[in-house]
This record gives C-alpha cells, sequence and structure tokens, in this order.
C-alpha cells in the first residue's frame, strides 16, 4: 500500500460522504448525519493532513471539563501564564496552540484545522486559534488547550470534539472529584474505540486518597479499554501567585511528553497509532451511515410504491366501470334513449331486429339536439367517475403516508394538498373526455375512408355513429346474452346491431377495442400527471439514490487499502516506548524488559501491560514528591530523570512498582 493510494481512497470518502444528506428524520438517521459531518471534519482537520506530513510536530490536545485544571496544567508544564485559567464561566476563549518557534509554520499554515483562523494575541471566538511560540518547549511537541467537553456553550463543545479528533496524542483532564463523570468518559471512551492515543491527568487528588481514587480510575480506564494509557496522578496543592502548580507535582508529565518529542519514533508510534485509529474508526463508522442512507431510499421508495398503487388502481376501476355497464344508468341511458327513440322496440329485440334496424336507422337520421344531449351525458358521466376515482386515489395515498413516518413528514414539508385530487384535475379530466371523444369520431371518420361505409356513415351522421361507438364500449364486458338483456343491456344491442350495419361485425368488435384501449390509455396519462405531484415531492427531499453506493465503493476501496491495518510505504512501524526506555524508569522487569510497568490490575483480570498496543507505558505514574520547587517549564527536560514514581497499591506512596507478573 501507498500513502497516495489511502490518501486517494481517503478522498474518495471523504468527498462521498460530503454528499451524504439524510432529510428524513428516521430512528438513527440524526446520529448518521452527524457522523458523516464529524468524520469529514477529521479527514480535513487530522487525517489527511497528518498523512501528507507524517513527520510534523506531534499535538497533544489537552481536553477535560469544566475546571479540571486543563488551563492550569498547560501553564504548570510551561512553567508560564500561556492559557489564562477560567475563573469566570462560561467562557468563550479561543483556543490556545503553545508550539516551539521553529514548528510555528506547520501550525500558522492551514495544515491541520483549516477551518480555523489564525491568531497571534487573544482571540475571543470559537473559530479561531491562538498561536503561542514557547522556546522551551522541545521542538516536534506542541500543547493545545481545548475548551470544556462540557460546557455549556454548544460551540465549545463542538470544538473541544473537534479539536480531540485532530490531536495526536489526547491529554485527558479529570480531577479525583470527578473522574466518575460522565460526559468526560464518553470522549474517553470514543477514544479507546478508535485506539487513540491518550494519557490521563488526574488532578487535585487529596494526599490521603494518592493510593486509592488514582487506583480505581486505573480499574476504570482498564476495563474501558485504556488499560495500556498512562495515568498521571497531580496531588492537590495550593497554586502559586501565577496560578501554577508547584513543578514536581507536573514534572512526571512534561517529562513523559519530552521523552516522546526527544524520539522520533516514539512519535511516529503515537502518530501511526492515533492516525490507524481514527482511519479504522472511519470504516467501522461508515456502514451505518451506507444503512441510512439505503433507508432513506428505501423509505421514499415506499412512499411512491403506495402512491403508484393507489392510482393504478384507480385506473383500474375507470377501466373496469367504463366497460361493466356501470356508465350507463341514469343520464347516460336516458339520454340515450332519448336520442333512439324509447318504448316498445325495446321488447322482443333479438325477434324483431329488422323491423328495429328500420326504427333506429330512422332515430339517426333525426340527429340534432338530442346526439347532442347524449353526448353531454356520456361526457358527465365520465367526469363524475373519473373525479371520485381521482379524489379516492389522493384519499388513499394520504391514508398510507399518514401511516408512515417518513410519509408523515413529506406530507408536512410539501406545499401541495395532496388530501385531494390536484386543482388541476377537473380541467384535465374535461379535456380527456373531449379528446377521447375526439378519439371515437376520428376512428369512425377513419373508418368512413372507405366509399361504400362512408356513405351509410354520412347518411347517419358521425355524432351519432359515434355514439353508439361509446354505448358499445361502455358495456363491451357487460355479457350481454339474449335472455339477460335488460333495458340498458337492450339499448346496447341495438347499437351493436345498427353498428354492425355499417361496418360488418369484425369491423364493429375491432372498432370497440381500439376505442377502449384509447379510453383507458388516457385514464393512465391522467393518473400520470397527477402522480408527478407526489414524485415532486419525494424529489424534494433531495435524496440521490446513488449514494448509499457510492459511500459503500469508498468504503470498500479504503478497506483493501488498509488490510492488516496501517503500514506506509517507507514508514516502518517502530516499536513503541515503554515506561523502561523512560529516563530514570528504573532497572528492567525482572520477569520481562519489554514489559510496561504497572499496570493497574484489578482483581481477577488481566494486567494492562499483556496488550502492549497503546503507548505501551500503560500505568500509575504519581509525583515522587512535592519539594520541587516552583514550576520550571520544559528548558532542563528530559535529561533530567523522571522524578515520578508507578504506583504499588500496596506499597507505600513513592516507590517504585516492579511489573505485576501476577
Ligand atoms: N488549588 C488548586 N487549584 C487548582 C488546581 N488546578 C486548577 N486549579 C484552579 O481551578 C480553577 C480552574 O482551573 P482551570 O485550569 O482554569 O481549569 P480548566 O477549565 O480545565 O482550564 C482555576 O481557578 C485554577 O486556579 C490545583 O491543582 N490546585
Ligand atoms: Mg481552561
Amino acid at each position: 500500500m501507498s500513502t497516495a493510494s489511502l490518501v486517494a481512497s481517503l478522498t474518495q470518502l471523504r468527498n462521498s460522504l460530503t454528499q451524504v444528506r439524510l432529510p428524513l428524520s428516521l430512528p438513527g438517521s440524526a446520529a448518521a448525519e452527524k457522523a458523516a459531518r464529524e468524520m469529514v471534519a477529521q479527514l480535513d482537520d487530522y487525517i489527511l493532513p497528518r498523512l501528507d506530513s507524517l513527520d510534523a510536530p506531534l499535538l497533544a490536545v489537552v481536553g477535560g471539563s469544566t475546571g479540571a485544571g486543563k488551563s492550569t496544567l498547560v501553564n504548570s508544564l510551561i512553567g508560564r501564564v500561556v492559557s489564562r485559567p477560567g475563573v469566570i464561566r462560561p467562557t468563550t476563549r479561543s483556543p490556545v496552540l503553545v508550539h516551539h518557534p521553529g514548528d510555528l509554520a506547520f501550525f500558522q499554515s492551514d495544515r491541520v484545522l483549516p477551518g480555523l483562523a489564525r491568531s497571534f494575541g487573544q482571540a475571543n471566538d470559537t473559530s479561531t486559534l491562538q498561536l503561542v511560540a514557547e522556546p522551551s518547549l522541545p521542538q516536534g511537541l506542541a500543547l493545545l488547550d481545548a475548551p470544556d467537553v462540557d460546557s455549556v456553550v454548544t460551540e465549545n463543545r463542538a470544538l473541544a470534539s473537534q479539536l480531540l479528533a485532530a490531536a495526536d496524542l489526547w491529554l485527558f483532564v479529570t480531577t479525583a472529584a470527578r473522574y466518575a463523570d460522565a460526559v468526560p468518559w464518553e470522549y474517553l471512551q470514543a477514544a479507546a474505540e478508535r485506539s487513540a492515543a491518550v494519557a490521563v491527568v488526574l488532578q487535585r487528588v487529596p494526599p490521603g486518597a494518592m493510593g486509592e481514587v488514582p487506583q480505581h480510575l486505573g480499574a476504570l480506564m482498564l476495563e474501558r479499554g485504556l488499560g495500556s494509557s498512562p495515568l498521571f496522578a497531580v496531588p492537590e496543592t495550593t497554586t502559586d501567585d501565577r496560578g501554577l502548580l508547584p513543578d514536581a507535582a507536573v514534572s512526571p508529565i512534561r517529562d513523559w511528553l519530552a521523552s516522546l518529542a526527544a524520539d522520533q519514533r516514539s512519535r511516529q508510534a503515537v502518530v501511526l497509532q492515533t492516525l490507524d485509529g481514527a482511519i479504522g474508526s472511519l470504516t467501522t463508522k461508515t456502514p451505518a451511515i451506507v444503512t441510512a442512507l439505503t433507508e432513506q431510499g428505501e423509505s421514499s421508495e415506499q412512499l411512491w410504491h403506495d402512491a403508484e398503487k393507489s392510482y393504478a388502481e384507480a385506473v383500474r376501476t375507470i377501466g373496469v366501470q367504463t366497460a361493466d355497464g356501470t356508465l350507463l344508468r341514469g343520464e347516460v341511458l336516458a339520454r340515450w334513449q332519448d336520442f333512439v327513440g324509447t318504448g316498445e322496440f325495446m321488447r322482443g329485440v333479438e325477434q324483431r331486429i329488422g323491423w328495429l334496424r328500420d326504427r333506429i336507422l330512422a332515430a339517426f337520421r333525426g340527429e340534432g339536439q338530442r346526439a347532442e344531449d347524449a353526448k353531454v351525458a356520456v361526457q358527465s358521466g365520465l367526469e363524475v367517475l373519473m373525479r371520485e376515482e381521482g379524489d379516492a386515489a389522493a384519499e388513499r395515498v394520504e391514508n398510507a403516508w399518514l401511516a408512515n413516518p417518513a410519509g408523515r413528514q413529506v406530507l408536512e414539508r410539501t406545499h401541495e394538498d395532496l388530501s385531494r385530487a390536484s386543482v388541476e384535475y377537473p380541467g384535465a379530466v374535461a379535456r380527456v373526455i373531449r379528446d377521447w371523444q375526439g378519439d371515437v369520431l376520428e376512428l369512425v371518420s377513419a373508418e368512413g375512408a372507405d366509399k361504400k361505409t362512408g356513405a351509410r356513415i354520412m347518411a347517419f351522421g358521425v355524432n351519432g355513429v359515434g355514439l353508439a361507438l361509446m354505448m358499445l364500449v361502455f358495456f363491451s364486458t357487460g355479457g350481454i346474452t339474449g335472455a339477460e338483456v335488460g333495458i340498458a343491456g337492450g339499448t346496447v344491442v341495438l347499437a351493436q346491431r345498427f353498428l354492425e350495419a355499417i361496418f360488418g361485425e369484425d369491423g364493429v368488435r375491432r372498432m370497440a377495442k381500439t376505442a377502449k384501449e384509447a379510453l383507458d390509455a388516457r385514464v393512465e396519462g391522467l393518473a400520470g400527471s397527477e402522480l408527478t405531484r407526489y414524485r415532486q415531492a419525494l424529489d424534494d427531499l433531495g435524496l440521490a439514490p446513488e449514494r448509499a453506493g457510492e459511500v459503500q465503493a469508498a468504503l470498500d476501496a479504503l478497506r483493501s487499502e488498509r488490510v492488516g491495518g496501517l503500514a506506509l510505504e517507507g514508514v516502518p512501524r517502530p516499536s513503541l516506548p515503554t515506561a523502561q526506555s523512560l529516563p530514570g524508569a528504573g532497572e528492567p522487569a525482572p520477569g520481562g524488559p519489554a514489559e510496561p510497568v504497572a499496570s493497574p490490575t484489578v482483581e481477577g483480570e488481566p494486567a494492562a501491560s499483556e496488550g502492549v498496543m497503546g503507548l505501551g507505558l500503560g500505568g500509575i505514574i504519581l509525583p515522587a514528591g512535592l519539594g520541587g520547587g516552583p514550576a520550571r517549564g520544559f528548558v532542563s527536560a528530559p535529561s533530567a530523570p523522571v522524578e515520578g514514581t508507578v504506583l504499588d497499591a500496596d506499597a507505600p506512596q513513592g516507590r517504585r512498582l516492579e511489573p505485576d507478573h501476577g
């Protein structure tokens, strides 16, 4: 795997994630949308810039809850006040990044955290990073004092998360009084899940609790996957007039940081661990986003299906009722009978067909107002049917959508009244009927192209012939059989005989079929234009059905890039520093020199020392004593021996503990 191809697949993932829109609020969609946003931010703020310059300085972000002593810690590590400790809260102050002057270029550019402006003086907004150059800080290490993770100010919290996501190393600060609080643990848990390099600083431990509290926190860390992270316990002391802690209280932390900074391989180990963890967490978080995208698409599909189904039903109902005789009732029948003449000729149709024919022919010759009335009756009969079915279809869709959370959301968002047919519908219905009547007349005229037939049609008038054809259509599935002929049936038989006399039996059958198909097609078109309202409402959601596949493809590409974890071309994975490699860490442990020291042990559980995957420095580190004088900063580190001691729960405070091999 080359860095370039890893960067390419990460960029592909980034670009597809920026397109993620989950407009329907479904279970998990808000979380997935937030995750996608955060993943893009982490790619931009950290992963991509870090891959671009693996040897850039290590950024240690100091995070934790309000008043935990983050600013105090940063100041005490540096030996001067670079970040004002907060007294009045909540305050919005730009986060302070302390760096070696030689590393300025790395932090001044938009290589990391490109969304934040840079300032060299105090700034008071959450979109600026205040840069402070500090010559005593070792080159290759920068400290960032982040806002409170539990700030009451939303932007502060968001910025704290963003900064922690951009950290090579988290220096997580908590206090003896509040280390069990939920919010900081959510962050620590998240760090553990993506195996970010973490060190925990436990502030303000009362002298009497030195044996117990760090041990308990260590056990919690071990339980939650942070067993390989070092835990620094800082005793409760008074701060000096500048608000700094005594040097001895923080020197183990400073020495540890300095030793990391001094050793390029250790630095790289930290970077690779966090980077690998961050990339790994992208691959574990992405499937939920693909699922969320798929679910949005499926919901929208389901809603579209509901709409289509309902309109298909309307089309079917109209199709059936324009053929089964339903229409040949009331006005249509009355006007048709007015037209052809009523009364006695309805009797004995079959026997007296010859007489009837003469009667009908006579009636057709007399067309005029009566033909017009019958045509209007046909129009309004069809209109009533289509409008009723149009409203019923809309109502069915609305009910189906109301029964579905996604449907309710679409109904709420749309400006259309989807509870009934569209305002254009009645006009469209009238047009469709007129057009169909036009189709029928055209059909009749076309048949009339044949001279003999044409002459007959002319004799009766195109309108009358067309009307007879419509009557036939309306009863085409009515199943007329001699014995069962009712009044409607009788009139239709009349029409049929009449038409057969002009066009012949086959011709009539063919024309009736063509006319019916033309009607069905027009009704289908009508439903289609009503359906556009639903299509529009769903399209307005802005879902892109191809998105899920794109994100999945990017994920697959990334997965195939990092089979077996991050191992970059030309960047050998360094072995991680162990406690023994720290200056002054004492003799190697008798059982195994490579083991880290004194992981917090919990009864019945294995010591964290068995997993040397983290910083390789799990364990609890206590200060040796508090007589160390005022804060002195990094100047003399790391040549001075580490003053920290590693806690043994059973040993008196301040004595070294040999590794626990139990
Ligand atoms: N006595 C004492 N005060 C501390 C200690 N650490 C922090 N403080 C005080 O606690 C308050 C909050 O500290 P600060 O560093 O601003 O916390 P932050 O919100 O995490 O940055 C300040 O007034 C500090 O002076 C400590 O170890 N001992
Ligand atoms: Mg602070």
